[in-house]
Parts: structure tokens; sequence; C-alpha cells
């Protein structure tokens, strides 16, 4: 079978970092394309160069010409700018909407057949706007948040129950900003749920619940508080390694229930707006999207976060983004 052909739309730290991984687990090779000159080629050769070590049998390329990513299967797009402190992911919204245009149209003319993971933020109207461009099938145009968000909310439940993360199982859907939704009641540990462990834990229902809220509050601020601290950017790591569990399912055709910031036909009572869910992914991108039943609260919640996204995009439509 001929080796996949990925390409990688924006050479920053997310970008670079995805490139090593791609290459590292040999997924397939990897054109890296940004507008600044040298950067993409000088990443690229600099990873290369570790091929003999990795043991690395792909192909790497760096470049600044569109051309270059001809016949992608895949394309994962990080470019726009990332947050500072004090900053919110929406106020990216009018540099990284320019941004997403050019790049939704250089894919559009040079790799139409491509199922595309959008990374760039804000995620779920920056998704909105690359499948307005593009014209592409809503299924072939996908959002990396979710499973982000959701290993953070695992992240913090391991730590907090003191057992392995691998055994966490926890959701967060809704759109990728402070109002999105990480699901307490659905969070379980190898089909224990988490609530019940944290009230052993503690013998206390009042404190246990405060635990958790604490967690669910640290998810909802986890960007931000990586940004705290680098000053500089926002996470880079984390975000790439999400990305390549959803290039994974798509690469192989794995149907992994993940959540995704994907189209949605009714599901959920949403009708035409891009948000996070969890959906089947596979070779042809979002093959289902799997509603779950919400209680009263989870569904106030979720609309709320719905709500946020419209009106991003209806700023985004306002502002003829
Ligand atoms: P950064 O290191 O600044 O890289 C962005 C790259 O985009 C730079 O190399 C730019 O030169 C490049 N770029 C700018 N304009 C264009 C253009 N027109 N065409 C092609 N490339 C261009 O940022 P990063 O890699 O840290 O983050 C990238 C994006 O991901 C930002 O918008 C972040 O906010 C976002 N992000 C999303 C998540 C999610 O989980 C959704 C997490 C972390 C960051």
């Amino acid at each position: 079978m001929p080796r996949k052909k990925i390409a990688l739309i924006g050479g920053g730290q997310i970008g670079g970092v995805l490139t090593q991984l791609i290459a590292q687990r040999q997924l397939g090779d990897v054109v890296l394309f940004d507008i600044v000159e040298n950067l993409p080629q000088g990443k690229t050769l600099d990873i290369i160069e570790a091929s003999r070590i990795d043991d690395m049998n792909v192909s790497v390329t760096g470049t600044n010409d569109y051309k270059d990513i001809a016949g992608s299967d895949l394309v994962i797009i990080t470019a726009g700018l990332p947050r500072k402190p004090g900053m919110s992911r929406d106020d990216l919204l009018v540099t990284n909407a320019k941004i997403m245009k050019s790049v939704a149209e250089g894919v559009k003319t040079y790799a139409p057949n491509a199922i595309a993971i959008i990374i760039s933020n804000p995620l779920d109207a920056m998704v909105t706007l690359f499948q307005k461009v593009t014209g592409f099938p809503a299924n072939r145009v996908i959002g990396q948040a979710g499973v982000l968000d959701s290993s953070r909310f695992s992240t913090f439940i391991a730590m907090e129950l003191g057992v392995s993360v691998r055994d966490i199982n926890a959701m967060v859907l809704g759109g990728h900003g402070d109002t999105m939704v990480p699901l307490v009641r659905y969070a379980n540990v190898n089909g224990v749920p988490v609530q019940e462990m944290l009230e052993r834990k503690y013998n206390d229902a009042k404190k246990a619940k405060e635990v958790m809220d604490a967690m669910v509050q640290r998810t909802k601020m986890a960007g931000g508080e990586v940004v705290n601290l680098l000053k500089t950017g926002s996470a880079f790591y984390s975000p790439a390694s999400a990305a390549i569990m959803m290039a994974e399912a798509v690469l192989f055709d794995q149907k992994r229930l993940l959540p995704v910031c994907a189209y949605l036909n009714g599901e959920f009572g949403v009708n035409g707006f891009y948000v996070g869910v969890p959906a089947v992914l596979g070779e042809n991108g979002v093959e289902k999207v799997i509603e779950l039943t919400l209680c009263e609260e989870e569904k106030a919640a979720f609309d709320n976060s719905v709500n946020a996204v419209k009106s991003l995009v209806d700023d985004m439509n306002r502002l003829g983004l």
C-alpha cells in the first residue's frame, strides 16, 4: 500500500511537534507548510537529521508553496496566532479568520480530496470558516479540541484518585472555550463512576462534589493555565498528541469514538453548527455523531456552550470574515 501523504499547514510550535510525531510513528510522508521563509525547511531538516536515530523511513519536507501539498490524504491545520496571557481564544477571531481563509483556499486548490483536521483557534469558528470556504463535505472537516480537553480532565482525575490515567474515561463536550462541558456523570475509572470513587475517598458527599467541581473548573481553564506559565505562547505538546490520535483514527480507519468538533444536523438539538460532540472517526472522517442522554443541568450547560459558538460565528459573519 502506498504511504499516505500528510500536509501540515502552520510550522510553528504545534506544527513542529506534529511533524516529529508523524515521522517517528511513520504515519505517512509529511509536507510542512508555512508562510515564513525557511522556517518549515529548517524544522523538517532538523527532524529528519534524526531519522537514523529514530528509524524514520518516511519523507519529511518543508515548503512555502501550496503546490507541494498536492494529493494529500490528510491536512492538519495549525496556522494562526496563539493567545497571550490575558487573552481569550475568541480574541484571535479577526486575525486568525483572515489566515484561515487563505489556508482554506490553498487546501481547496491543491488537496481537494483531503480530510482536514483543524486546530487553530477560536476552534469552532475556524472549523466553520474552513468548511465554508472549501465547500468540503462536512464529514471531511473536523476540529480538534475535545480529545485534548478530555485528556486534560482525565489527567486531573487520575492525579486526584491516584490511579492510572489509562483507566480513566472522561469526555468534554461543547465549544472549545470557557463554556466547555466536562461530563461529570459519565466520567469513570474502567466503569466505576468517578463521583462514587470520590465519595468513598472523602466519605463526605459535599467534599466530593467540591473536589469534582474544582477539577471541572481546572479543565475549563487548563489552556489558560499553560498560557500563563509560558507567557509567550500556548500549549503545543498535548494539542499535537490529540491531533495525532484523530489522524490515526482516520488514516487507519479505526472507528474510534472520540469527542471532536463535528457538524451537527439536528443531533443534540443543534442544526447547522460545528460543536464538540462524541463521534466515530474513520477513513471518511466523521462517520457518525453519537448522541447521549444529557440530564437537565448538562443540557443547559451544553446549550449555553452552543450559544457561545453561535454568537462567535455570528460575529464572524457580521464582520464579513
Ligand atoms: P505558533 O507557534 O505561533 O504557530 C503558528 C504558525 O502559523 C506560525 O509558524 C506562523 O508563521 C504560521 N502562519 C501564520 N499565518 C499563516 C498563513 N497565512 N499560512 C500558513 N501559516 C501561517 O502557534 P501554535 O502552533 O502554538 O498554535 C497554533 C494555533 O493552534 C493557534 O491558533 C492556537 O491558538 C491554536 N491552539 C489550539 C488548541 C486546541 O486544542 C484547539 C490548543 C493549542 C493551540
